[in-house]
């Protein structure tokens, strides 16, 4: 504690998991913990349904949560709360932090929810008016929120913010400035703390030390694992790896399977179908799999035919389909930063692999959860659909024009808009194998024509010399046109018509600048040869291509219009011609 908010301390300004022992996820943001906490009793329950056996529970265990009144008041608690409710997660407890002070002070004039109602609303267990300074009063509520059988709990705790300080408590200045020296003294006088600042006496120590006991605890349950494991061999030896967060050993072969499928089938299909048409054989492939959408489904193809809806019965349980699986497809609703924060928490306890569907434009209702999750190292999924003006008729405010770019920002997500079902099939395979990091998949509603291409190998480096000038007859490229997802085609077409002109060109697919930024800087000069002017072609913002050495970017600042695709292409300038004329100009210009 004494370095409390030092650099690379252990106890950082909000706890960060990896950094500090103990700690399960990393908070700060309001609202992510609960959610966090009803993905990680989700993972829970689902588990406990896939491995226990008669005898043997060795998926066991409640998701404790402490929130405040920031956390009720974040809308994303709505989702979460709405979900876990729904999905009846009984093993759920929250503690909510009833203190009525927020950083603007007492919450009443802007905080009047009737919380335990709100709660009883969403099918929650309420116990209110508890005591929270009670530890006796509220371990017995705690005992009582665990014969819950079917509803998670909530704990109203009422609370003192700041108990003791004579002058600072009941108000917000208790909430994160440090007391001061007098007021410390007069807490000190008024609770009688007489031990100096730093010592623990040994009592207390002695109360929180759960070493020991923590320690039984895990022999007690690594002697049901053993027990679980010669009852069960096989299903014990899954039930390490899926916890261990590893891939099964013949995946790279799965993946190399499903890419060589993809190239020879080379057909014409959306990306977010060539998604589908991954996630079919990775689905069957990986049992940890568990999908979603948020209320998108038929339009995200997050479904496949191992992956039915998952449903309770009326007592919590996770029911089969007709079929005998068990439903590992999540239909969140409507609730996309819901649906990100709690992949989150399904990923950070482990035993799945989390990924879930809603529109690229919709991202941004997730983003500081894909944020949390890249800094937390997580690998949660994101299929981002209807990726550019080439949705057509639905307009501008589903078109997205800087999501590619901002999500680029985000240090260590990985950001990959393919351009077909081979690199999109890749895309899939790279970010399944990305142990800890997210990753966002921005896929086309449009159908995308098979780029034909020679080399497979290196679709995973993030970008590749798709088509040598030598493919247009012309020997030597004079430039390099980038592009990435739907705009490949163009930059091939654009090629041609240079061609026509005696002009070669090299066409660079990009599908992932964030994987390609991470290559040697000889891989990279490879790629973007010195001396050859680069174009690159995108539908969206052009602000992050500059980096890249570029001439001159055919992309889009502006918002999108409402009409059917191809007429935007051409009112936007995304038309070979367009993108011929761009790269003559820039080697005139040279
Ligand atoms: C999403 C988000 N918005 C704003 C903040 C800044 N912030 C930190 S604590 C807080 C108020 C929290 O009030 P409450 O939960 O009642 O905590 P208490 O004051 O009781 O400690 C705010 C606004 C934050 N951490 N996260």
């Amino acid at each position: 504690m004494k370095n409390f908010r030092k650099l690379h301390s252990k106890t950082a300004g909000h706890p960060e998991v990896g950094i500090t022992p103990g700690v399960e996820t990393t908070t700060g943001p309001l609202g992510q913990g609960i959610t966090n906490a009803v993905g990680m009793a989700l993972a829970e329950k689902l588990l406990a349904t896939e491995f226990n056996q008669p005898g043997h529970h060795i998926v066991d265990h409640h998701t404790y949560v402490f929130m405040g009144d920031g956390c009720l008041m974040e809308g994303i608690s709505h989702e979460a709360c709405a979900l876990a409710g729904a999905w009846k997660l009984n093993k759920l407890i929250a503690l909510y932090d009833d203190n009525g002070i927020s950083i603007d002070g007492q919450v009443a004039p802007w905080f009047i929810d009737n919380t335990p109602q709100r709660f009883a609303a969403y099918g929650w267990n309420v116990i209110d008016a508890v005591d929270g300074h009670d530890a006796v009063a509220v371990s017995k509520a705690i005992a009582d929120a665990k014969n819950s059988a079917d509803k998670p709990t909530l704990i109203v705790c009422k609370t003192s913010i700041g108990k003791g300080s004579p002058n600072r408590a009941n108000t917000s200045k208790a909430h994160g400035e440090p007391l001061g020296a007098e007021e410390i003294k007069l807490t000190r006088e008024a609770l009688g703390w007489t031990h100096e600042p730093f010592v623990i006496p040994k009592d207390v120590y002695a109360n929180w030390d759960a070493k020991q006991s923590g320690a039984a605890r895990e022999a007690e349950w690594n002697k049901a694992f053993a027990a679980y494991k010669a009852a069960h061999p096989a299903l014990a030896k899954e039930f390490v790896r899926r916890m261990k967060g590893e891939l099964p050993k013949n995946f790279a072969q799965t993946a190399v399977d499903a890419v060589i499928a993809a190239h020879t089938k080379a057909e014409t299909v959306a990306s977010r179908k060539a998604s589908q048409l991954a996630l079919e054989a990775f689905t069957a492939a990986l049992p940890e799999m568990l999908g979603g959408s948020a209320d998108l489904t038929g339009s995200n193809l997050t479904n496949t035919s191992s992956t039915p809806a998952l449903r309770m019965n009326l007592a919590g349980d996770v029911v089969k389909n007709d079929k005998g699986q068990l439903g590992r497809h999540i239909n969140y609703g409507v609730r996309e930063f819901g649906m990100a924060a709690i992949m989150n928490g399904v990923a950070l306890h482990g035993g799945y692999i989390p990924y879930g569907g809603t529109f690229l434009t919709f991202s941004d209702y997730s983003r500081n959860a894909i944020r949390m999750a890249a800094l937390m190292k997580q690998r949660v999924i994101h299929v981002f659909t209807h990726d550019s003006i080439g949705l057509g008729e639905d307009g501008p405010t589903h078109q997205s024009i800087e999501h590619a770019a901002s999500l680029r920002l985000i240090p260590g997500l990985d950001v990959w808009r393919p351009a077909d079902t081979t690199e999109t099939t890749v895309a899939w395979a790279v970010a399944l194998e990305n142990k800890d990091r997210p990753t966002a998949l921005l896929l086309s509603r449009q159908n995308l024509p098979y780029a034909p291409k020679s080399d497979l190998g290196e679709i995973s480096r993030g970008a590749y010399v798709l088509a040598e000038s030598s493919r247009v007859g012309i020997a030597k490229a004079k430039a390099v046109i980038i592009a990435t997802g739907s705009e490949v085609q163009l930059a091939l077409k654009a090629q041609e018509l240079l061609a026509e002109k005696k002009i070669g060109v090299r066409v660079v697919s990009m599908p992932s600048t964030t994987t390609f930024d991470r290559q040697t800087s000889s891989y990279k000069s490879e790629v973007l040869p010195a001396g050859l002017p680069r174009v690159a072609v995108e539908m969206g913002s052009t602000d992050g291509w500059w980096k890249y050495g570029v001439a001159a970017v055919v992309g889009i600042d502006t918002y999108g219009e409402s009409a059917p695709a191809p007429v935007l292409f051409k009112h936007f300038g995304f038309t070979a011609e367009n993108v011929a004329e761009t790269v003559q100009a820039a080697l005139q210009r040279k």
